[in-house]
């Protein structure tokens, strides 16, 4: 599948607005990031256009097809905002034939993370973090840590997302923890 055909079809699902402009701006900064770490650029598109081919889906319908997926059990015991990426890893496997698994790590793990990311995923789960219109504590740091090393630009986005979720109270999925700790622990 080339990238018009792509983003036809996510267009079906998120429409031209606001996360059809994200996902446009994640795929620009993607790019940049596979140009300068040598990453393969069709794969990078692919991933890059998909990764949030089911944000606007309902809770429901997410929760149905992560029973369908046969996702991992636990997720549904976290934040339903964990779910978008493992749906629609699933979705664009089963109806879009596309097949190549880095692809679908890279999207089915670009909000949590984990052990062992490839280079494809962490170019993914950064562009997505740093994306232009993004704004968060700390976003300009992880954005130059990001021109020059992907594990480093990833431990403080991963420290980031952590240290936020903490002032909320919030449950963190131990895929973040394990994405955090396999990094610094290569020294990223
Ligand atoms: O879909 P996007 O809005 O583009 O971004 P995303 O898929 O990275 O969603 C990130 C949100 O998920 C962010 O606001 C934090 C929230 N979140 C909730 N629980 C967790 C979590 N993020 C991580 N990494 N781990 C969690 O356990
Ligand atoms: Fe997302
Ligand atoms: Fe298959
Ligand atoms: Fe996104």
């Amino acid at each position: 599948m080339n990238r018009n055909q792509a983003l036809e079809i996510v267009q079906r699902s998120l429409g031209t607005g606001p996360r059809y402009q994200h996902t446009l701006r994640v795929l620009e900064t993607a790019i940049t990031l596979a140009d300068r770490f040598g990453e393969d650029v069709n794969k990078v598109e692919l991933a890059a256009i998909f990764h949030d081919y089911a944000k606007l889906m309902s809770i429901d319908d997410l929760k149905k097809w992560l029973l369908k997926a046969k996702e991992d059990s636990r997720l549904v015991d976290y934040h339903s905002e964990l779910w978008h990426g493992p749906v629609a890893a699933y979705l664009t496997h089963q109806e879009f034939a596309i097949e190549d698994r880095d692809v679908l790590n890279a999207i089915r793990y670009h909000t949590t993370g984990r052990a062992n990311m490839s280079r494809l995923e962490k170019i993914i789960f950064l562009a997505d973090y740093i994306e232009p219109q993004r704004d968060f504590p700390g976003i300009d740091e992880t954005r130059e840590l990001a021109c020059k090393n992907l594990d480093e630009a990833m431990v403080k986005a991963l420290s980031n997302t952590i240290a936020f979720l903490l002032t909320k109270k919030s449950a963190i999925y131990p895929d973040t923890f394990e994405a955090y700790n396999d990094l610094v622990k290569k020294g990223g």
